[in-house]
């Protein structure tokens, strides 16, 4: 990790700064995040949709604070503190709630077991197939490899938009899946901007789901304000990050 990684804006802004600022009181939840982060986003996205109370405690992981390496030793955001017990992974943490919380609403995860199967197949597509393809995008440097990893993203997000029962991707109900891939959706403008990157271009279906999501609250008012986001894609648009994400795609190993 290099010093510089560790070196961004310190907080959330914009409508973000607004739900942190609710969010300050002490609760059995401590959300530890990072403003800026895709996989934190998953989970604030899930607290924030399903009311659950939580304390916010902002964290620059790149610094390795001796406090968060003993809440998560992989020291990554997100991570949560529950009544004393440190648990961490983006989509599991969005799995505890669901299981902790059962009477908040709505539910993330559908009843029927075999349709809450159905949604953990279309989460581990995104992780397998949306979110690498995503990040090579951002970091390759040259034309070849930024085609390459362009026409991979479309297939994956064609795949998964061709499935997306619509409006959202298990239908009627905001799930686990649209959480999954929200926060790639949120970010796209990166990839747009910089790589040639085209929702439309993709496909009709991809373009419809990926405008509807966006719009959702949970996600606007986790958000923090676009310049800001800037100076840490600077660095994977320039392949200069060295977070454990960033190393992971550069080696063309699986992201952590
Ligand atoms: N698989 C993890 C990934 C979390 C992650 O990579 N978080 C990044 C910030 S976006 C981080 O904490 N990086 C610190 C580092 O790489 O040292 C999850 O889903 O929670």
């Amino acid at each position: 990790m290099s010093s510089s990684d560790a070196q961004f804006f310190p907080h959330a802004t914009g409508e973000a700064a607004k739900t942190v600022e609710k969010h300050q009181a002490a609760q059995d939840l401590i959300f530890y995040s990072g403003w800026f982060c895709p996989y934190v986003h998953r989970t604030w996205i899930a607290l924030e949709e399903r009311g659950i109370p939580y304390q916010y405690v902002e964290v620059n992981p790149y610094k390795k604070e001796k406090h968060f390496l003993e809440i998560n030793p992989k020291g990554l955001v997100p991570a949560i503190e529950y009544k004393g017990r440190a648990l961490y992974e983006s989509l599991i943490l969005c799995e505890f709630l669901e299981d902790t919380y059962p009477a908040a609403t709505p539910r993330l995860l559908p009843a029927d077991t075999a349709e809450r199967a159905y949604a953990r197949i279309w989460v581990d597509f995104v992780t397998k197939n949306v979110v690498p393809n995503f990040m090579r995008l951002i970091q390759a440097q040259t034309v070849e490899k930024q085609d390459a990893a362009r026409a991979d993203l479309y297939k994956g997000l064609r795949t998964f938009a061709a499935q997306a029962r619509g409006p959202y991707f298990l239908g009627d109900e905001f799930s686990l899946v649209d959480v999954a891939i929200a926060p790639w959706i949120i970010r796209d403008w990166v990839v747009a901007e910089n790589r040639g990157y085209d929702r439309a271009a993709v496909s009709d279906a991809w373009k419809k789901y990926a405008d509807l999501v966006e719009q959702r609250d949970s996600i606007r008012k986790t958000s923090s304000e676009k310049q800001h986001y800037y100076e840490i894609y600077g660095r994977y648009l320039r392949d200069e990050a060295q977070g454990e994400g960033a190393r992971a795609v550069r080696e063309g190993r699986v992201i952590p």
